[in-house]
């Protein structure tokens, strides 16, 4: 009996001792997959989210997406403007991370320079989705999704259409281009598609290139730039609505008009781009959808549960002609 004793009692320590480990490492890896567990034990998942800024419809509806998702799904949102500037953003993700949230979503002014900030965000095992725009980081391990459209897409159907209308010019067709943002995502991905699409036609040509950085302020400003610097424009490729619309007072100003005199082709089709689309004043614009807000919350909570997720998760988007635009405008929700 007596050796029975001392036998069993270190056996039933090591027990002890095993479930202690066990428990405290079934805790321990659950606070990893929830993302360092939060501030509160009270169930609710709390969301970083930096935006890029204020700079267009597109980005409006899109601000007003992620606060509706989120006070829908129950997540707790902490949301920063970074008004166009990547240092903001940095500053802002830098605070999420002090303040613990369970999970970090931005959207990236630009595509390069977030590696070292989402390295602190993973060593404090911080699960980061990136939304609308992506990062160029080689690292895919840094962030868990990228919940967007395909930008390059987007920039070739503009240019098809073009390449389409064009088919049976004679002479150079001169376009100028309204780029997004320097350095974003949507402005690189843009200028690649549409560019890609038009060299099937050696008449299209690119006479001049310039941002605009997504505002209706700069579409004007430099459209004003590229009526005094070229004779002949036949064709304004602006990367969003909003720089188109800025573009449409500077054309009318030098006495053109705009959809006729000038063929116009956008990209977003929020209301007032399809609004100027059915009024013949655009000619053809490439959706792209700003309505990601219950999409990033699913993917929320799934990051926070520890769920795998697909790397990369595609918006669903078509292009209007004017006919269509007319068809679409009394229940486009942005
Ligand atoms: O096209 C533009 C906005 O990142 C897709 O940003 C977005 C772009 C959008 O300012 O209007």
């Amino acid at each position: 009996m007596g050796k029975m004793r001392t036998q069993s009692a270190p056996w039933r320590a090591a027990a002890v001792l095993a479930s202690v480990l066990l428990v405290g490492g079934v805790a321990a890896c659950g606070n990893s997959d929830t993302g360092g567990g939060g501030t509160k034990d009270d169930g609710k998942i709390t969301m970083g989210f930096s935006q890029v800024g204020a700079e267009s419809g597109w980005r409006t509806a899109n601000t007003i997406s992620i606060k509706e998702a989120a006070t829908a799904a129950g997540i707790e949102l902490k949301f920063d403007d970074a008004q166009q500037k990547q240092e903001n953003q940095i500053k802002a993700i830098r605070n999420y991370i002090q303040q613990k949230v369970d999970v970090i979503a931005f959207s990236p002014v630009v595509e390069s320079g977030w590696d070292t900030v989402l390295k602190e965000a993973k060593d404090a095992k911080i699960p980061v989705i990136l939304t609308d725009r992506s990062v160029d980081s080689a690292d895919k391990s840094l962030y868990k999704t990228f919940l967007g459209s395909d930008f390059v897409k987007e920039g070739r159907l503009a240019g098809e259409w073009l390449v389409e209308q064009k088919k049976t010019a004679s002479g150079p067709v001169n376009i100028v281009e309204l780029q997004g943002s320097t350095g974003a995502a949507p402005a690189n991905d843009r200028k690649k598609g549409f560019g890609e699409a038009i060299a099937a036609n050696p008449n299209l040509k690119v006479v001049a290139s310039q941002t605009g950085d997504f505002t209706r302020a700069g579409g004007k400003q430099v459209m004003e730039q590229f009526l005094k610097a070229n004779k002949q424009i036949d064709v304004l490729f602006a990367h969003n609505d909003d720089m188109g619309l800025g573009a449409l007072e500077a054309i009318t100003a030098a006495g053109k008009v705009p959809g006729k005199d000038i063929t116009i082709i956008t990209v977003d089709a929020v209301k007032d781009g399809m609004q100027a689309l059915a009024d013949g004043k655009f000619n053809f614009i490439a959706e792209c959808s700003p309505l990601l807000g219950p999409q990033l919350m699913d993917l929320a909570k799934k990051v926070h549960a520890g769920e795998e997720v697909p790397a990369r998760i595609e918006t669903q988007e078509t292009t209007f002609t004017p006919e269509q635009a007319k068809e679409a405008l009394p229940n486009r929700k942005y």
